[in-house]
């Protein structure tokens, strides 16, 4: 066939290097940049039979995220802008490890085993973060798709949200909004600008806010989105891209793992700030007080105050709908105890990975979902979003529900429900905390986290770590979870965690007490249980004082 005729000859030109194998991961593949043409090549041939078999567009964004600049990856985007499924992930291995001269077999064998009628057109939306390698590499993309007679459309530089906004608009033909960048840019502005309508009297200080953008794409869509606000949002962007290196000394990632500020920023006391990671899908926000000290506002306190404003305000609109929050064991232990015994609300929790949190958050009517890491956004069920516009018209609701339904109605325009979005994100929360007369410091108030640290242990094998619970709990190696269980009893306060990472060739530990010292001196014990215990490498971890 004709068809296989041009993958066959192409792909010479994105050959796979012998031996090379890798994994479609919890983020899809990620290495270092000049390991990927012929993955990227493969992942358009991929995504042109995941359109044909799904009759809708596909997305592929290329981008390593929250990675050092030097790497770089692949993600595949499905019809409605969620991951792509389990099984698709399979295909994606595999395509992507077939030597060079069995690619068409293996090609050939996902075709047959998903009955993909060739016959069908193909559409796949591409898009790319700022890293050197990018251009080159979604190249590689189109050039796959077009091997296989595929049509695409090339965003060029956008964020990975956008992207999955693309791919959403397109095929709900324009319902969820209009597949351009202006189109995202008009949505989101004019439910940020509705929203803030109801916060009285702001200041130029409330409305400043500070944004490091990681030196990413993030920085250069917050600089186009601007205009779109009319000065109802200040943005203060550092780490613009325009001298220093991406995610270096900066990003959501450094400020969450490093608990502290990026370079390149001019703090004053109190003021909001805010970074997103290298591809623009998290966000954390943070503030110094006058002493000083830096104060972090994660994942966990983004769900807190969004989930308690929705309940609210669903409560002020008479709405008798379900809202959960969904979390990952890496959820602060205060933050859950908070969630559940004060504001009484439905929490879950996953595994780690966006794809477990989307899942579960699908379930309710509202389902609020933030990894501790800063990635999350919110989902409301066809039926709630329904209830909701019908009461919006219903001419019987007085003018206090109607407050609090228009409010919902522009909230919901206001969120990327396709995945989390670090752009629409602060948008949410800056409209939340005005509307709510906020300050930063108002906000962390809310709880107060648990000290907590997080080690990373390597051992020779990190799949011997086995574990149940949403990951809470260890199942092998045998002894390892009696171990903890005895440990975690001579702190107050205190709960510790052992899994192998998605994404490292780690052991990653997580404990919190009610002290740092507990909580530091926790987490080494447990680390020093995984080494004996899992076959730890290396030096025997120390202690951290
Ligand atoms: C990936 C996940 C992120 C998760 C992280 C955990 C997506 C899009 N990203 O970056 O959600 O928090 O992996 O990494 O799913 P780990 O397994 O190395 O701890
Ligand atoms: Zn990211």
């Amino acid at each position: 066939m004709a068809q296989f005729e041009k993958v066959s000859q192409k792909s010479k030109v994105h050959p796979k290097p012998e031996g090379l194998t890798l994994q479609y991961g919890t983020a899809g593949f990620r290495t270092h940049a000049t390991h990927l043409d012929h993955i990227m090549f493969r992942m358009g041939l991929l995504a042109t039979l995941r359109s044909k078999k799904t009759k809708s567009t596909i997305g592929v964004m290329v981008t390593a995220s929250h990675n050092p600049e030097e790497d770089n990856g692949v993600k595949l985007i499905d019809p409605m802008g969620e991951m792509v499924t389990v099984v698709w992930e399979g295909y994606a291995t595999q395509l992507a490890n077939a030597e060079q001269d069995s690619l068409l077999k293996e090609l050939k064998d996902i075709i047959k085993k998903e009955d993909i009628d060739m016959s069908e057109p193909a559409s796949v939306y591409i898009g790319k973060d700022t890293r050197p390698s990018s251009a080159i590499l979604s190249q590689a993309v189109l050039d796959g798709v077009s091997s296989l007679g595929g049509k695409t459309h090339d965003y060029g530089l956008v964020t990975t949200p956008q992207l999955h906004y693309m791919v959403c608009c397109c095929n709900t033909n324009g319902c969820y909004g209009s597949p351009t960048i202006e189109g995202y840019y008009q949505k989101l502005s004019q439910a940020f600008l509705q929203l803030t309508q109801n916060a009285l009297n702001r200041t130029d200080d409330q409305k400043r806010l500070l944004v490091d953008g990681a030196n990413g794409i993030g920085a250069l869509k917050m600089r186009e989105m601007e205009p779109f606000l009319r000065s109802e949002l200040q943005v203060v962007l550092s780490n613009d891209g325009s001298s220093g290196k991406l995610n270096h000394m900066c990003g959501a990632d450094y400020v969450k793992v490093q608990q502290k500020a990026p370079q390149g920023m001019n703090m004053g006391v109190g003021e909001r700030c805010c970074s997103f990671d290298g591809d623009a899908d998290r966000i954390v926000y943070y503030y110094t007080d006058s002493k000083g000290c830096f104060h972090l506002l994660d994942g966990d306190k983004i769900a807190t105050l969004i989930s308690t404003y929705l309940k609210e305000l669903l409560t002020q609109a008479e709405l008798n709908l379900q809202i959960a929050v969904v979390q990952t064991a890496y959820a602060n232990g205060s933050s859950t105890r908070y969630l559940e015994d004060v504001m009484k609300v439905t929490v879950c929790c996953t595994k780690t990975g966006v794809k477990h949190l989307h899942h579960a958050a699908q379930e309710f009517d509202i389902g609020v979902y933030f990894e501790a890491n800063g990635h999350g956004t919110v989902l409301f069920s066809k039926a709630a979003q329904k209830q909701i516009q019908e009461l919006m018209k219903d001419p019987n609701t007085n003018d206090e529900r109607k407050r609090a339904v228009k409010l919902l109605e522009s909230t919901i325009n206001l969120i990327n429900q396709t995945v989390g979005d670090a752009i629409s994100d602060m948008l949410v929360i800056e409209a939340v905390l005005a509307i709510r007369g906020m300050s930063a410091q108002d906000w962390d108030a809310i709880y107060t986290d648990l000290p907590n640290r997080q080690l990373k242990v390597t051992v020779s094998d990190r799949r011997v770590i086995d574990t149940t619970d949403a990951e809470r709990r260890a199942v092998s190696p045998e002894g390892l979870q009696d171990t903890i269980d005895t440990l975690v009893k001579k702190y107050k306060s205190a709960r510790s965690f052992v899994r192998p990472s998605g994404t490292e060739d780690v052991v990653r530990v997580y404990a919190e007490a009610d002290t740092q010292e507990s909580a530091d001196s926790l987490a080494h014990e447990v680390s020093l249980a995984v080494y004996r215990l899992a076959g730890g490498i290396g030096d025997e971890p120390k202690p951290l004082h």
